[in-house]
């Protein structure tokens, strides 16, 4: 059930008109707790608003990772879950999604319907997210066997984000993929999906600098992911570049109100 975590977002977005998650992949193949942790202090000094934390090839249990990030930062932790590998009751709360794009059911309401006794019980905050692919949707969509959206055709990803709303998720979340080429998820898609649909709308997978976030903003995204900007930038400059970002962000989220 929606909770503290939901009214945190959607307070920040009605006094700031757009909010920065940080996405944070535990993976103990390539990062160490450690490592993870300190990109998670350093993106909250930044001024991000929350830390998500999945990926679509997690390993392991993720519950360690996720206490030494939520120890370590004020703002909400918020798992965002490839598999049910990337479940835990360790974080404030949980994008409990649906590829609804996908074309097998597992990533539909398989691997949901298998974790959902274990969130239930636990009391973790579950915030319903329909996830949709976008082209490329890099290792997400072969992960979960995604007929992805193409790029040029807008109105099929509406279809899906009307469905959604009237499905009764809280939020669509509009993915290209993480380390997707070509600035982030298209502007004409953001903008078809914020006109028809009330849903606040989450856009990530290539927004790698300050102007594809802002106007992945312009266009309509409540909400945008970085992940692999984080990775590769904020140890090297202190989070200085992001800090930039941020503002931006919220600049432009300013100018929504
Ligand atoms: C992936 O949308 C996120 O799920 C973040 O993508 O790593 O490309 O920022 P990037």
């Amino acid at each position: 059930m929606t909770g503290k975590v939901w009214e945190y977002i959607t307070e920040k977005l009605e006094s700031e008109g757009a909010c920065h998650f940080s996405l944070l992949d535990p993976d103990p193949l390539s990062a160490s707790n450690d490592y993870i942790v300190s990109i998670a202090e350093l993106a909250e000094k930044a001024g991000t608003d929350a830390i998500m934390i999945g990926g679509s090839t997690i390993f392991g249990g993720i519950d360690d990772a996720v206490k030494a990030i939520k120890e370590a930062v004020d703002i909400p932790t918020i798992l965002f879950p490839g598999n049910i590998t990337g479940v835990t009751e360790h974080a404030d709360a949980m994008f409990f999604m649906s590829l609804l794009n996908s074309s097998n059911p597992y990533y539909i309401v398989g691997a949901q319907a298998l974790a959902a006794v274990r969130v239930k019980f636990s009391g973790i905050e579950t915030i319903p997210m329909a996830y949709l692919l976008i082209e490329p949707g890099k290792s997400a969509a072969w992960v979960g066997e995604a007929k992805c959206f193409p790029r040029e055709k807008p109105k099929l990803v509406l279809m899906y984000a009307l469905a959604a709303e009237l499905l009764g998720y809280k939020l669509v979340y509009l993915e290209a993929g993480s380390g997707a080429e070509g600035g982030g998820v298209p502007p004409e898609i953001i903008s078809v999906v914020a006109q028809y649909s009330d849903l606040p709308i989450i856009a990530g997978g290539g927004f790698n600098d300050a102007e594809s976030v802002v106007r992945g903003v312009e266009a309509g995204a409540s909400i945008v992911v970085q992940g692999t900007y984080l990775e590769k930038n904020v140890q090297k400059d202190k989070g200085a570049g992001l800090k930039k970002i941020v503002k931006a962000l919220k600049d432009a989220g300013s100018k929504r109100l």
